[in-house]
């Protein structure tokens, strides 16, 4: 069999273009494909939702691949062994309520089952901006700005194109990027205590662990926060390398999204 090199550029380029043009307009789209972003697509795209995700890497998966300090082991209490269970991660009692599981496999299986479940992963695209409109006299954000992580990198002036998108969903991780980059440019007020990006607080695993879930929340109309994101946004104690809480703020946040769609 002849193979045109041709037709294998064409079948690469069509197929791209075909899958972000059909995606310019969704109903969530996610910044941040860690396990707090990955759990929430999922959610969202098992119950029907046109979600699509964008991380600035070429992996997805975020902080989760390296375990702790490299050691490709991960830990998750009782509510976190739930999730992994729902995806099929396999799980290894280590003492009562503390359980590992290989990073590989977790990472692997939590990309694979949220592609395969319907959510459209753009890898290589940075955002580095949200949309900001005034919307019957409420301002909302309406979707992000995204470019090549190429682009910014080499610090080329390329213009950025957009997504429209009922829902966001700042899952970054440490940086909230979205959340700081709105009270940043937009100058508004977040759903927080100070109204702005309150800044994540030194490690305590059991605090931070269930104020990342109580905080997992709407920020701003339109903009929700998980993860990581949730914590450095509401100010709550970083948990070290524990991932029930990342998981759980993924489905919660999804719950949530869920309960304003049904209303629409
Ligand atoms: C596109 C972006 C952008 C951008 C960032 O860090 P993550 O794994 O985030 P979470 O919240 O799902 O999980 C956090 C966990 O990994 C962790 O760090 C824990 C538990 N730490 C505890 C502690 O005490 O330290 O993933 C965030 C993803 C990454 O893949 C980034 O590449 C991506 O977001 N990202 N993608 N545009 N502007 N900023």
């Amino acid at each position: 069999m002849v193979l045109d090199e041709r037709v294998i550029s064409r079948a690469i380029i069509e197929r791209y273009y075909q899958k972000l043009l059909s995606n310019i307009d969704c109903d969530c789209t996610i910044v941040g494909g860690g396990p707090a972003g990955l759990v929430c697509g999922y959610e969202l795209a098992k119950k029907g939702l046109k979600v699509v995700l964008f991380d600035k890497r070429l992996s997805v998966g975020g902080g989760m691949w390296g375990g702790a300090m490299m050691f490709n082991e991960i830990v998750v209490q009782e509510e976190g062994k739930i999730i992994l269970d729902e995806f099929d991660v396999n799980t290894t009692l280590f003492e009562p309520n503390y359980y590992t599981a290989d990073s590989i496999e977790a990472t692997t299986t939590l990309i694979s089952k949220t592609v395969k479940a319907g959510v459209k992963i753009f890898n290589g695209i940075e955002v580095e901006d949200v949309v900001l409109k005034k919307v019957d006299g409420e301002y909302r954000v309406g979707g992000v700005v995204i470019n090549w992580t190429t682009v910014n990198m080499a610090h080329l002036l390329v213009d950025p194109i957009v997504i429209s998108s009922t829902f966001t969903v700042d899952a970054t991780g440490h940086d909230a990027h979205l959340a700081q980059t709105l009270v940043r440019k937009g100058g508004v007020k977040l759903n927080t205590e100070s109204g702005g990006v309150v800044g994540e607080k030194p490690m305590w695993a059991q605090v931070g662990e269930q104020d990342t879930l109580n905080h997992t929340k709407e920020v701003f109309s339109g903009l929700y926060v998980c993860g990581m994101a949730a914590t450095a946004v509401s100010g709550t104690h970083r948990m070290g390398p524990i991932f029930g809480g990342m998981l759980n703020s993924g489905k919660k946040c999804a719950q949530l999204i869920l309960e304003k769609w049904s209303k629409k």
